[in-house]
């Protein structure tokens, strides 16, 4: 009998054990502030393309290549009006190498308005988590959405309508319903202060304002409606600790959360529920 890996065995048995009671599954190093701001976080990442079908248009899954992790969770973004997969796809190295499976997608059609895309998002998730080459890579207890613009409306569309999904984050998010009362998805408005077209006074705030579940409400000064489709500091440090905090459960990232920023720098506002 070797003593050493009984240990180890029974260890490993109680850490699996802690993780499926609370709900928590963490990946990776301890975090820092030049970790959740670096351009990539701790795992190796690879990709691969899914077709158009399936009810939605295809894309990009981007995994972390390790398999001595455990699942990890599952994140489904999709573009805004007329957009492709290339408005959101630095989303997808960025988060998965901080230990996600990200699948970024293209819509049935660039037209399609929210509901649509919400509809989508939720077909990417069933998809990502039951036919595609990584399914078993992904914990389908641990899903997240994300969206640009009508992207991000449908973000919120796909929360309202499964309450099992653990985290939602529109960014510049637009939608004609502003009223998200009924959602209990942990949101984190991202709104960009400038947006002439998801103007912030009548998408973002309104959204963020209606919701009752944990929320936070992230506004990047002086930022157009782009500003969630190129590379960005800011965005990706509340992105990263939002997703750990609440699709792993991982409590060291409440640190980057809590208490909330003060406004200043890149950052025009903030306003959250804290503490979580
Ligand atoms: O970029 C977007 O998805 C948004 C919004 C828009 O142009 O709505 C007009 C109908």
């Amino acid at each position: 009998m070797n003593v050493r890996r009984s240990v180890a065995s029974v260890l490993l048995i109680v850490v699996v054990l802690a993780a499926t009671l609370t709900g928590c599954d963490i990946h990776g190093p301890d975090p820092t502030e030049a970790s959740v701001t670096a351009p990539l976080g701790p795992f190796a990442t690879a990709s691969t393309t899914v077709a158009a079908g399936n009810g939605f248009g295809g894309g990009t899954i981007y995994y972390p290549t390790t398999t001595s992790e455990g699942r990890f969770g599952g994140v489904a973004i999709v573009p805004g009006f007329t957009e492709s997969q290339s408005a959101i796809s630095w989303y997808g190295p960025r988060l998965a190498s901080q230990g996600f499976v990200v699948f970024t997608i293209d819509t049935n059609g660039i037209f399609d308005f929210p509901p649509a895309r919400g509809d989508q998002l939720l077909a990417a998730l069933t998809y990502l988590t039951t036919t595609s080459t990584v399914a078993s890579r992904v914990d389908p207890n641990r899903l997240a959405v994300m969206g640009h613009s009508m992207g991000g409306g449908g973000a919120l569309d796909a929360a309202s309508k499964n309450k099992a999904l653990k985290a939602a984050i529109p960014l510049a998010g637009w939608n004609t319903t502003t009223n998200w009362a009924a959602n209990v998805t942990p949101t984190l408005v991202v709104a960009c202060q400038n947006d002439a077209i998801a103007q912030v006074a009548s998408h973002s705030k309104p959204f963020y304002d209606s919701i009752t579940s944990e929320k936070a409400f992230l506004e990047l000064a002086g930022a157009d409606h782009s500003c969630p489709n190129t590379a960005n500091t800011t965005i990706a440090k509340y992105v990263i600790s939002w997703l750990k905090r609440f699709v792993d459960g991982d409590a060291r990232y409440t640190q980057f959360l809590c208490p909330p920023p003060a406004a200043g720098g890149t950052i025009s506002r903030y306003l959250s529920t804290c503490p979580y």
